[in-house]
């Protein structure tokens, strides 16, 4: 059961991560009513400081003890620690919200985007675990939610193209340190990625099933259906990673159930709850990776009828994944629970 109160207790596991570093910055940027925080990662980071709000914090071990007085248990820690961890954060009276892909799929555990399907929060009880979708389709049921309502959608066609940071720090490393030696005229080393990333464009991300689709595909297709709440939507999904560094883009194709023309599209995203439209194609005016960097919306843009089909739009949708892909998103999660 939940109780309101002044302030939280909060702790993060996985702290010294990416998505861990942004959520510090993102419940800073949004005064998240802190009481006491905790932060958690493998034993690499025991003992080392990082400071929140001018108060320094000293990492601790990520383990089944690590959870008592906590209120809120933030993870970031990837799928395995998520599976190992959040049950004991549960046990001990945390709410978990999990940014991994452990829980997301499983018929017990919410699956949000508190834009899309905030009333799924309420069976968080069970298990006391909420799942925080994968950044691709957080971003795309964001842009197509308002479309969704009004006028149906039969079928998604996406393709993504994916910042490094979304594999972590190390890949974010890995593309700096390609640049930087290609610049120099040295040999290009990787480690992170099965091919160079600094110039190229990868179409696999995470792993390959036997059908052909990669995991992260099989992400989009899946959770989209929990979120909506539609098992008939028809969804595919090419997944790329590109050379950028913060901001996931993509190239969204639907077939709507009735016919909605691209200017009463316009019109319906840009009073769209965590929606920006930028959509001015004579001032070459459209969403871009490297100006979503560090903001909270979703922007879209490129918004067409699709003159192949009666009743098709595309638009461009991009986001900071980082932010509304994953430390946002979990953090609006949280604060559902004391909001309004
Ligand atoms: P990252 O930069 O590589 O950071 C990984 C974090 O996990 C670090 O804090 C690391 O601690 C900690 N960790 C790793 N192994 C651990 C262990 N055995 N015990 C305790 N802590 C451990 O990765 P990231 O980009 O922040 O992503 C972290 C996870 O968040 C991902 O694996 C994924 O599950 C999830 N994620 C979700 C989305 C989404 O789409 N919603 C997007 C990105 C990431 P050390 O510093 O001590 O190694
Ligand atoms: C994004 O446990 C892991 O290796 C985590 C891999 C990972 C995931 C995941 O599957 O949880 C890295 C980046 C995600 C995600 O959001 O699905």
């Amino acid at each position: 059961m939940f109780t309101k109160k002044e302030a939280y207790n909060v702790a993060i596991a996985g702290a010294t991560g990416a998505v861990g570093g942004a959520m510090l910055e993102t419940l800073a940027r949004r005064n998240f009513p802190i009481n006491g925080l905790r932060l958690l990662a493998s034993e690499r980071s025991v003992g080392k400081k990082i400071k929140y709000q001018g108060k320094e914090y000293v990492v601790e071990l990520l383990s089944k003890d690590a959870f008592g007085g906590i209120d809120f248990a933030l993870f970031s820690a990837g799928a395995s620690r998520s599976l190992e961890f959040a049950p004991a954060a549960a046990a001990a009276g945390a709410i978990v919200v999990d940014n991994s892909s452990a829980f997301r799929m499983d018929p017990e555990i919410p699956l949000v985007v508190p834009e899309v399907n905030p009333h799924a929060i309420a069976r968080y009880s069970k298990r006391g675990i909420i799942a925080n979708p994968n950044c691709s389709t957080i971003q795309m049921l964001v842009a197509l939610k308002p479309i969704y309502d009004k006028v149906g959608i039969k079928r998604i066609v996406v393709s993504t193209y994916q910042a490094v940071s979304g594999t972590g720090t190390s890949a974010i490393l890995e593309l700096q340190k390609q640049v930087e030696d290609y610049a120099a005229g040295k040999p290009l080393t990787r480690k992170v990625y099965p091919h160079q990333i600094a110039f190229n464009c990868l179409p696999q991300i995470d792993s390959f099933l036997d059908t052909g689709y990669t995991k992260e595909e099989m992400k989009m297709v899946n959770e989209t259906r929990k979120i909506f709440e539609d098992d008939r939507i028809g969804v595919t999904a090419t997944a790329v990673r590109v050379p950028v560094f913060y901001g996931h883009s993509e190239s969204i194709n639907i077939e709507t159930e009735r016919k909605i023309s691209a200017a009463e599209v316009k019109k319906l995203l840009a009073s769209a709850p965590g929606v920006k439209v930028v959509d001015e194609p004579s001032l070459s005016q459209y969403p871009l990776a490297i100006a979503a960097e560090g903001e909270f919306e979703t922007f879209v843009g490129r918004i067409r009828e699709d003159e192949s089909i009666a009743k098709g739009i595309n638009m461009w949708v991009v986001s900071d994944n980082i932010l509304k892909g994953a430390a946002l998103n979990t953090i609006q999660i949280a604060e559902q629970f004391f909001k309004g």
